[in-house]
């Protein structure tokens, strides 16, 4: 049974930080509702949800993803790239070290765990804003003596490389491709987005299921069409802070 670590909603949330959207009045009631029906949706796939206090000096505390990339055999604490979230890696470096053995990403690193797609054993890090070549490097350093692999590319248009690209069904890859060049992905199934829907290239792979945001009908139907099984989650007010679905959980797969 899979584990998922999330993390509450900070009450600060409206200071998150914001790279490539304009600030919108989030509800804060109506995120935190739409957070617990995420954890609820995670609950229906099997995994034993842990959730994390909030820290009201952390608004960007509840996208967990970017502080930790996890593996069977460990967990790389990331060092984010943003100097807001660094010390969001405290209370999940915490939690994380009952489950896993830790290793860190450090200066000058930066490295957010949106940026870092693994398929089976390659992992496929992008350079952006918040992960530079030296965060790169050193997540190569901690994973390739576990046997993964570290392929780099750039992203742009989008704050993460899973903005633009994620693992959205078994061996699948679901992109955009105005963001992410597809030519990196031949090796899979590449389902591309709906082009009217430009942000939906993130989804949640929980064993053979996929959490995937109810705001993108048309990208949704091309994932169905070509095999998909679908959980609808409406992640509205998070994705106003510019979070989508695999930001807000860190699984950690029982070996
Ligand atoms: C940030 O800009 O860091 C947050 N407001 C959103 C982070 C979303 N994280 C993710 O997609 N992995």
């Amino acid at each position: 049974m899979p584990i998922a670590i999330t993390r509450r909603i900070s009450p600060s949330l409206a200071r998150c930080e914001l790279t490539h959207l304009s600030r919108e009045l989030i509800d804060l009631e109506r995120a935190r509702a739409q957070h617990a029906s995420y954890e609820d949706c995670l609950r229906s796939l099997g995994c034993t949800v842990l959730t994390l206090p909030p820290d009201p000096d952390l608004p960007d505390c509840v996208f967990v993803e970017d502080t930790a990339v996890v593996v069977d055999e460990l967990a790389v604490i990331t060092r984010p790239g943003a100097p807001s979230r660094r010390r969001e890696t405290e209370a999940v470096a915490a939690a994380l070290g009952g489950h896993r053995e830790l290793a860190f990403i450090t200066e000058p690193a930066t490295l957010d765990g949106g940026d870092v797609l693994r398929i089976g054993h390659r992992i496929f890090v992008g350079l952006s804003s918040r992960t530079n070549a030296e965060g790169a490097a050193q997540l190569e350093e901690r994973l390739s003596p576990h046997g993964y692999t570290v392929e780099t590319l750039t992203v742009g248009g989008c704050l993460h490389l899973k903005s633009a690209a994620t693992e959205a069904a078994p061996g699948t890859v679901l992109l955009n491709p105005s963001w992410v060049d597809a030519a990196v992905f031949t090796d899979f199934r590449v389902v591309a987005v709906d082009p009217s829907e430009p942000g939906a290239a993130n989804g949640l792979l929980v064993g053979e299921t996929t959490l995937f945001p109810s705001a993108y009908p048309r990208t949704a139907a091309r994932l169905e069409e070509a095999g998909a099984r679908l959980v609808r989650v409406d992640v509205s007010e998070l994705a106003k802070a510019e979070g989508a679905v695999t930001c807000c959980s860190l699984i950690l797969n029982q070996p």
